[in-house]
């Protein structure tokens, strides 16, 4: 029987300053959204540098730490946390390779991006970093639980 009976898997999801600045919002959005995944949270936000650093915290050590986190605090980002069978997994496969130059076309940051300094989204990598980044940036009562009953209304 469908909708098979399965634990429902959330990941976080940002569309970071560079990818607000260029009016790529919607272009995003609607990639997660036509895939089949269900929006649960989404806010808008300027991280602080100390909040930029607590989400990039294992990446500390590389040499381009500050840089990035800078970057992340700049302006304004969209939060968003997306649900839905494999969307962990299937989610970084939108999103597409760290640096857009190996990024296949198809994918957000192949169609969209240029140098991975500026590769305008983040998408949590596994299953402990997309509970950990969903609880940094959202409190629990912001997700919000809803069926999408898109046989009711599509036909
Ligand atoms: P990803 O999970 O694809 O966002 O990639 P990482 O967690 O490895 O890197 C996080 C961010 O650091 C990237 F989105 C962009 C930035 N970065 C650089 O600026 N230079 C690099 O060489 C690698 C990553």
């Amino acid at each position: 029987e469908f909708p098979h009976l399965i634990l429902m898997e959330q990941t976080f999801i940002a569309i970071k300053p560079d990818g607000v600045q260029r009016g790529l919002i919607s272009e995003i959005i609607s990639r997660f959204e036509r895939k089949g995944y269900k929006l649960v949270a989404i806010k808008i936000l300027v991280p602080s540098k100390d909040f930029a650093q607590k989400h990039y915290h294992d990446l500390k050590e590389r040499p381009f730490f500050d840089g990035l986190c800078d970057f992340l605090s700049s302006g304004p980002v969209i939060a968003m946390v997306w649900e839905g069978e494999g969307v962990i997994k299937y989610g970084r496969k939108l999103i597409g390779a760290t640096d857009p130059q190996k990024s296949e076309p198809g994918t957000i940051r192949g169609d969209l991006a240029v140098v991975v300094e500026r590769n305008i989204i983040h998408g949590s990598d596994g299953p402990e970093t997309a509970k950990d980044e969903i609880k940094l940036w959202f409190k629990p009562e912001e997700l919000v639980s809803y069926t999408n009953n898109a046989e009711k209304w599509i036909y």
